[in-house]
């Protein structure tokens, strides 16, 4: 017999592996110590809004489990862990009154963080908007960027000394679009154009708060940047022309937040794509949105392929219906997304550092059997995915690191907690948590750096 070496996949040395979560999908305690009312909080009581009228009154109890919750991942070997702050904690109404409660919730878990040896890694907005802003216009009002302003900077004053890696807010296009034109998200209104270019902009300027402040009072070693969850061309072939369709389409379709994140500017192209509706700027807005950042979080689950068509224009193909998805519709199998994504952000964008601050996969059946989970599909997403990524790093993308979507199964917005996207199970009757076999294949490849 002849023995057939496996050349091992390693990643660069000080590869940042972590998982993520974010507030209103595992916090619950939504009504306790002081902790003001959020736009979902709100949305979850919309009769047919959220399935099965799922609420986040409760959702994985982190807020009283977090210790508990952290030493899992000491256990688990995680050393990076990406969370984020409830606004409506810090700041009930989202502007004046301080809840000195909800600050040291944050001390409390960052405590727990340390003693378990993991670094903390901040999202500021991950959509819990306090529910007092949106009854004054919320993303649709200017004052909601100066009552950003002051969040930003209460929570970086108060968490600098401990937190040295930031993200400003989470996937903008989720609060804007979705949320003021496709009615799927708080408040679930359906405006025009004009109105949504508007919020994203404000949402632009609050990201260029979150800079400030952390250029400010982030103390010495501090880092920032935004998670955006780009739209990703996967070219059908490696051809120059497939390509070069590919580019295109990435530029049309990411353009509204990482333009002038990049360039400081809203481009001829952008002007061309919005026509009449572009947003209204006051003079300095572009200083700040485009205020120089350490990274981008790029949040990347699928990817959409497009070839160069006949005519020479880009051409987006429509996926047919027998395509391989996880239990989530939207979440189709596309491992390449991984390698596209990052490879041109920096080639468009110049991007110099780039994290994956997102990529998972959600199923709705995954029993414990005899204390057992054993979710072998998510072991081959990630495995495939990962594969995906380590030929982008040999490429040449700038990517330093990787969190796993998501610690926990959790309420999953719209899908309440029927769609689980946990490495650890979560029983939500007896709010049980069990590893499951993805997290301990997780824990190997975090481990020895490689894919095993
Ligand atoms: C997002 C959010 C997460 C989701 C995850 C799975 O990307 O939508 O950042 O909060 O739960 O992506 O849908």
């Amino acid at each position: 017999m002849r023995a057939i070496q496996a050349k091992p996949i390693r990643f660069p040395r000080n590869f940042v592996w972590g998982v993520a979560t974010a507030a209103p999908q595992i916090e619950g305690a939504a009504c306790e110590d002081g902790k003001g009312e959020s736009t979902w909080d709100r949305f979850c009581r919309v009769p047919g809004k959220v399935l099965h009228g799922d609420t986040l009154d409760v959702a994985c109890d982190h807020y009283h489990r977090y210790a508990e919750d952290c030493a899992m991942m000491g256990r688990l070997g995680i050393k990076n862990y990406r969370f984020s702050i409830a606004w409506p904690r810090i700041h009930p109404q989202g502007d004046s009154a301080l809840n000195q409660k909800g600050l040291d919730f944050y001390q409390r878990l960052l405590d727990a963080l340390e003693q378990n040896g993991i670094t903390p890694w901040v999202t500021m907005f991950h959509w819990d908007l306090p529910q007092a802003l949106e009854d004054r216009g919320g993303w649709r009002w200017r004052g909601t960027v100066d009552a950003f302003a002051r969040y930003a900077d209460t929570i970086v004053r108060a968490f600098g000394p401990r937190v040295k890696h930031w993200f400003t807010l989470n996937e903008i296009q989720c609060f804007t679009s979705m949320s003021y034109r496709e009615v799927s998200r708080p408040p679930g209104l359906a405006l025009g154009e004009a109105v949504v270019n508007q919020t994203y902009h404000h949402a632009l300027l609050c990201h260029g708060h979150g800079v400030r402040a952390v250029r400010e009072q982030g103390g010495r070693g501090a880092r920032v940047g935004l998670i955006d969850n780009s739209f990703v061309p996967i070219p059908v072939t490696d051809c120059p022309a497939d390509v070069a369709a590919a580019r295109e389409v990435f530029v049309e379709a990411n353009i509204r937040v990482l333009d002038p994140i990049y360039r400081g500017e809203y481009s001829p192209v952008y002007q061309r794509i919005v026509g009449a509706d572009g947003p209204q700027v006051a003079p300095g807005d572009f200083a700040l949105i485009g205020l120089p950042t350490d990274f981008l979080g790029l949040n990347i689950y699928f990817g959409h392929f497009v070839r160069a068509g006949a005519d020479g224009r880009p051409e987006r193909l429509a996926l047919p219906a027998a395509y391989p998805h996880t239990d989530c519709a939207w979440l189709k199998l596309t491992p390449q997304s991984l390698y596209w994504g990052p490879r041109l952000a920096a080639e468009v964008y110049a991007a110099k550092s780039i994290y994956i601050s997102e990529n998972g996969c959600g199923y709705s059946d995954e029993p414990v059997v005899d204390g057992e989970c054993r979710d072998l599909h998510r072991r081959d997403y990630l495995r495939t995915y990962l594969g995906e990524l380590h030929r982008a790093i040999g490429d040449g993308a700038p990517i330093h690191g990787y969190f796993v979507w998501s610690l926990l199964d959790n309420f999953e917005w719209q899908d309440g907690y029927t769609s689980r996207f946990g490495i650890c199970h979560v029983d939500f009757a007896t709010l049980r948590r069990t590893p499951k076999l993805s997290a301990d294949w997780y824990a190997n490849v975090i481990r020895e750096n490689r894919l095993v």
